[in-house]
Formats: C-alpha cells, sequence, structure tokens
C-alpha cells in the first residue's frame, strides 16, 4: 500500500486526512454523562465537595484498593498539596525522565527536585543511583510508574526506610495497573493520580491523591479548600484544590467504561507489536503479562540499525498527519529552570539522555483501528525504504 505511493516528505499528499494524535481523550457513554450533567444542574450544586466527587472518591478507593482519596482539579496540584502536606522540605530525589509536572511540584514549593538516572531496561528511576543521591538535606524520593510500570517499588521502600526518607509516588500514568497482584496508588504514603483529558482514566482535567494515612488524608483535605475546617474557621494554610462536579461526572462515566478502554488499547498493543515486529531497529515497550495494565502508551525504542534518527522518523510521521509524540524528551533536567540551575546534571545521566533521545509514542485509543496501525506500520516502512532520500530532502531544508 505504502510502496507505491510517495511520502509526504517527498512530496506526496499526507496518508491521512485528519491528524491521528497520541492522547485523545477515552470517553464512555455521553448519555449517563448528560444525565449526571442535567443531575448536576438539577440541584445548583457545582463544585465544593458535592455528591458527584464524593461518589467518585469512593469508588476510586474501591477500585484501587485504598482507604482514602482526596478528589482534585489536576495532579500537579495533587503533587504540590501532597508534597506539602507530607513536610518534604530541602531536596527530593524523581526521575529526571518524567513529565515536567513532577520536578515543578517541587520547584514551585522551592524544594530542590535531585534528578535521578533510569534503568534503561524499564525507563524506571534506578534505586542505585538513588542511594547516592542522599545528602543531609534529601527529605523524600517521589518515584514516578513511568508509561504505568511499577517504579522499582520494593528497593525504593527499602532505601527509604533504612535513611528515614518519605516515600510517594506519581502515579499519573498507572491507573488500573498493578504491581505484585495489587493495584498501583496503594504503595508508599501517599500516591498521585493524574485523571488529564489524556489519560487512560480522565475526568476532563483532573487527578487524586490516594493514601492509607488517616491524618495525611485529614490534612490533604483542609489543603484542598483553602484550610476550612468548616463554614468560617481556616484551621491550616491551604489552596484551592477541589474538582469539580462536571469533572466527576466525567470521571465516574469513564470509570464504567475502563474495561472496554484496556480491550481497546491491548487490541492495539499487540497489532502494533504484530506489524512492527520485523521493523530492524525499533522495539516496542511490552508490558508484564502477569500485572494488570492500562496499555495507554505505546512505546517505541529507535536505535542506530533503522537508517533515520528517532527525529526524523517523527518528522516523517509529522507530514503524514500522524502526531507521534517525544516523551519525555528532552529530560526535565535539560528545561528551564533545572537546566540553568544544573548545567551538568546531564553527566550523571546517560541513560535518561539515550532513551529521552530514542523514544517515540505512537497514537492508540478508540480512534485508532487496526488498518490504521497497518498504515502506519507502512510508513514506517516507506521511510525505511526511502531513508536516503529523506535524509536529503531534510539536510536541503537545513542548510
Ligand atoms: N506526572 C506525570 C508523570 C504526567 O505524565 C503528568 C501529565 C502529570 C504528572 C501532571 O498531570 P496533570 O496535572 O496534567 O493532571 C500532556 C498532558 O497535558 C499531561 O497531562 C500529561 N502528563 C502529558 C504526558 O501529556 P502535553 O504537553 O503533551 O499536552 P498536549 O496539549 O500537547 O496534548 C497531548 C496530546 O493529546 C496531543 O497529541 C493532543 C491530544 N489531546 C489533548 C487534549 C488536551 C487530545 O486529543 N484531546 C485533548 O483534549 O501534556
Amino acid at each position: 500500500m505504502t510502496n507505491e505511493r510517495t511520502l509526504a516528505v517527498l512530496g506526496g499528499a499526507p496518508m491521512f486526512s485528519n491528524r491521528l494524535y497520541v492522547g485523545r481523550p477515552n470517553v464512555g457513554d455521553r448519555t449517563a454523562l448528560f444525565r449526571r450533567l442535567d443531575e448536576m444542574l438539577d440541584r445548583n450544586w457545582l463544585t465544593n465537595d458535592g455528591p458527584l466527587v464524593k461518589e467518585f472518591e469512593s469508588r476510586i478507593c474501591a477500585f484501587a484498593g485504598v482507604k482514602h482519596c482526596v478528589a482534585m482539579c489536576n495532579a500537579t496540584i495533587a503533587l504540590e498539596i501532597a508534597i506539602r502536606a507530607a513536610g518534604l522540605t530541602g531536596e527530593v530525589i524523581v526521575p529526571s525522565y518524567t513529565f515536567i509536572a513532577t520536578a515543578h511540584a517541587l520547584q514551585w514549593q522551592e524544594i530542590t527536585p535531585v534528578f535521578c538516572d533510569m534503568d534503561p531496561a524499564t525507563h524506571n528511576i534506578d534505586p542505585k543511583q538513588v542511594e547516592r543521591l542522599i545528602t543531609p538535606r534529601t527529605t523524600g524520593i517521589i518515584g514516578v510508574h513511568v508509561w504505568g510500570r511499577a517504579a522499582p517499588i520494593d528497593e525504593l521502600a527499602d532505601i527509604a526506610k533504612r535513611r528515614n526518607l518519605t516515600l510517594m509516588f506519581d502515579a499519573a500514568h498507572a491507573f488500573g495497573c498493578t504491581y505484585r497482584g495489587r493495584m498501583l496508588g496503594s504503595f508508599g504514603l501517599a500516591e498521585v493520580y493524574s485523571f488529564h483529558a489524556t489519560k487512560f482514566l480522565n475526568s476532563l482535567e483532573g487527578g487524586a491523591v490516594v493514601t492509607n494515612d488517616d491524618a495525611l488524608a485529614a490534612k490533604l483535605r483542609l489543603m484542598r479548600n483553602f484550610g476550612f475546617h468548616d463554614y468560617d474557621r481556616v484551621v491550616y494554610i491551604g489552596t484551592n484544590g477541589k474538582m469539580t462536579e462536571a469533572s466527576a461526572a466525567m470521571g465516574l462515566t469513564n470509570l464504567d467504561a475502563i474495561d472496554e478502554f484496556v480491550a481497546v488499547n491491548r487490541r492495539n498493543h499487540d497489532a502494533y507489536a504484530r506489524v512492527l515486529a520485523d521493523v530492524e531497529g525499533l522495539t516496542l515497550l511490552r508490558y508484564d503479562p502477569t500485572e494488570q495494565h492500562n496499555h495507554q502508551y505505546v512505546v517505541v525504542e529507535v536505535d542506530e540499525r533503522f537508517p533515520l534518527s528517532r527525529d526524523e522518523l517523527v518528522d516523517v510521521l509529522h507530514a503524514e498527519n500522524v502526531i507521534a509524540r517525544r516523551y519525555f524528551y528532552p529530560g526535565c533536567h535539560r528545561m528551564e529552570p533545572y537546566k540553568s540551575y544544573f548545567p551538568h546534571a546531564g553527566l550523571l545521566l546517560p541513560h535518561t539522555e539515550r532513551v529521552a533521545a530514542r523514544v517515540i509514542i505512537l497514537p492508540t485509543g478508540n480512534s485508532i483501528d487496526l488498518a490504521t496501525i497497518e498504515a502506519i506500520a507502512g510508513l514506517i516502512r516507506s521511510a525505511r525504504d526511502s531513508a536516503a532520500e529523506v535524509r536529503r530532502v531534510f539536510s536541503k531544508r537545513s542548510s
């Protein structure tokens, strides 16, 4: 199909007339959503710990097997509040290979994120380096379950215990994923989910801190609502981190549909594995079949055996309207303000630098069917077969 057509970067028409995006929202039953919104309007209760938020929180607790869920307006604010409620100060160790929000949530409150390298086999934080980064100012570790694959929980818990540090997890990618059969969300002092539009479970925008710690949960609830204890009594410093009822309506509706979302994601992931299996130089990241997984990310590493670089391949795909992403390029340590604060951080992060230059995320979800996946694989093969010509065009453009 693709061998006879001319690639768009070589002057042909794009293969897809509509853009195919990574991160297209998963949306459940619209009728159920509109019913919930109608009821919300009839009740005249739109935010401030309303009944839909309460229902959403208790459904998340039951699903994840945690005692408390404190729903918030997004995961970045949830991280900030959790970090503050846990009393972290000074330095906190985080992976550099994560979305910038993990680092910013610390820096925003003048806590230094100390960037740790990854294990290139898992893309998750390397516990051996964590130990070496601990200083007298270190108060905590925030592990990230990158792509929903568990961070090295046992190793991090052991370090945190021995060195008297607080351990939390950024579980933004990990809703519906397990570690040793237990849902991610129930480890460490607390974990933070994201329910952003692009996430496996979305509430338009949204996030939550989940924890089994009663005192922490009480503090999180106060901090989420300006520190209000009741109508006119403020007992704590707080901010506005509340989730709206409309967000909870979306979250509940999508929660009802997560089995379908997983099935589609898994089908697509298997299809990508099949159609890319024989492309030398591309490695699809696989999920552990013994754990539950949301399969939300199709992660491919492009190595030296592929005749185009990762960035060249991304350019070829974008020209065809396949809007692949380079998450988490170039790594938090190469973004501001961290790049200016620690200009040589990359020296300690060789795996992060290498993997961040190789990863490409391909579109999945409901809007992507098997024929589309075959077509994307065809494009990748055409790019490989026309690599010399593609390179010539790119080098002419840049000269
Ligand atoms: N920790 C981690 C590890 C995270 O990955 C994130 C968020 C957070 C913390 C913070 O969570 P939140 O505070 O957001 O709850 C996107 C998301 O905005 C961000 O939530 C997510 N990580 C990150 C991995 O991806 P961008 O800058 O890539 O967003 P944008 O606007 O380029 O959209 C991404 C793709 O999704 C595009 O291909 C278009 C598509 N899209 C997006 C939206 C909003 C849609 O198709 N429909 C939509 O409504 O950050």
